[in-house]
């Protein structure tokens, strides 16, 4: 329990999570019983959905399509993202890359770009913490406001999180839906879009699809994520890392060659734990690739992937990564200022937490 509480109060740095992946399972509830009192759904039947803890990989996807339905207007938009981004800050995470996918949805008047208008609005929206998510506020900020696990000094008590967004392009799109997400995470860069994810279903579609737009995105100074290996999809894996992107997530079913390639590569990995054994990705953490790229000081950040959908938190991943590979608190706050270095922020904010980091790890003596 003792290091539970020094984890949560850890700064913590989170670059692979996906909003509708991330909300509480009572927003949800709250969410489905809506819709069920005005007949768009049968509450009784998605109650056990929603509560559900060990799904398969195919299952997530069908939960994530019920999420969808739930979420998918604009004030909900506003109001998940508001939440999410809280529930973040409230663990310490000091810098949060948040993915969404745009979506499209005539029946609700829904434009992607009107939806990425309500999660920008729910960052707004916050005001449990400071919030930082323009170019512009950033250039006004005062440095060394917040500096401690808690942010508590200056006589300035209340917490900060940096937020920054990572458009995802779903697989089961087309080539002109993903050129229109990177043209909006163009048209809203001064509203902390920084990057274009590639996710959904790893069984739907082909990658190859998108890579007009990927290079586009690229061309255009966006940096680039890829789910990468979630299924043991040679050819694809191959393909993805020839492709260098920024980072890439998962990276689980990589047979040799390619594991030798992406060592090569020093590809930054999202590693998500509790995502890959809950989805049996991974069949137990004792062989979870983590242990060989850690020991081998390949590049990688624990991430959560779906606090909601996998019931976790990012303080959570770090138990997890610290019981299962004997990790001290040295080698865990190291692991989370690290990942400072591969986040897609601007370098005024990368040096803005370093600083933070430095401060924290002198206050906490763990030299
Ligand atoms: C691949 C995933 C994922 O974008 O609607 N997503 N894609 N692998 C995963 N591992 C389990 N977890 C989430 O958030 C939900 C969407 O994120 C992607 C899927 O496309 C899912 O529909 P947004 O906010």
């Amino acid at each position: 329990m003792e290091m539970m509480d020094w984890l949560v109060s850890m700064p913590k740095v989170e670059l692979h999570a996906h909003l509708n992946g991330s909300v509480r399972n009572s927003t949800l509830l709250e969410l489905a019983k809506e819709l069920g009192e005005k007949d768009i759904i049968v509450f009784s039947e998605v109650e056990h959905v929603i509560l559900k803890n060990d799904r398969s990989l195919a299952e997530v996807f069908k939960l994530f399509d019920l999420i969808h339905i739930l979420t998918t207007d604009h004030a909900t938009v506003t109001r998940i993202t508001k939440e999410v981004v809280e529930d973040f800050a409230a663990e310490n995470v000091v810098y949060l890359e948040l993915r969404t996918t745009p979506k499209r949805n005539d029946a609700r008047g829904m434009t992607k770009r009107s939806y990425m208008e309500a999660v920008i609005e729910g960052l707004r929206k916050v005001d449990a913490v400071d919030i930082d998510f323009t170019y512009t506020e950033v250039r006004l900020e005062k440095k060394g406001k917040s500096c401690e696990m808690g942010n508590e000094c200056d006589g300035i008590s209340r917490k900060k999180i940096h937020v920054r967004l990572l458009l995802s392009i779903d697989r089961r799109e087309t080539l002109e839906a993903a050129m229109e997400t990177v043209k909006l995470a163009l048209e809203l860069k001064d509203f902390g879009v920084v990057g274009i994810d590639l996710s959904g279903n790893p069984k739907v579609g082909e990658w190859t699809t998108f890579l007009p737009a990927l290079k586009f995105a690229r061309e255009q100074g966006l940096c680039v994520t890829l789910h990468c290996g979630e299924v043991p999809n040679q050819e694809e894996i191959h393909g993805m890392l020839d492709f260098l992107p920024e980072r890439i997530g998962h990276a689980c079913c990589l047979e040799e060659d390619a594991w030798t390639k992406l060592k090569m590569s020093k590809i930054p990995v999202e590693i998500c734990l509790t995502s890959n054994i809950r989805t049996n990705t991974i069949s137990s953490i004792d062989v979870h690739h983590f242990a060989d790229l850690y020991n081998t000081k390949h590049p990688l950040i624990l991430c959560t992937d779906d606090t909601g959908v996998f019931s976790t938190s990012l303080s959570k991943e770090y138990a997890v990564a610290a019981a299962a590979f004997g990790l001290g608190k040295k080698e865990l706050f190291q692991l989370a200022r690290n990942a400072v270095e591969f986040s897609f922020a601007q370098e005024q904010v990368a040096r803005e937490l370093k600083d933070f980091f430095d401060l924290v790890e002198e206050r906490l003596s763990l030299h």
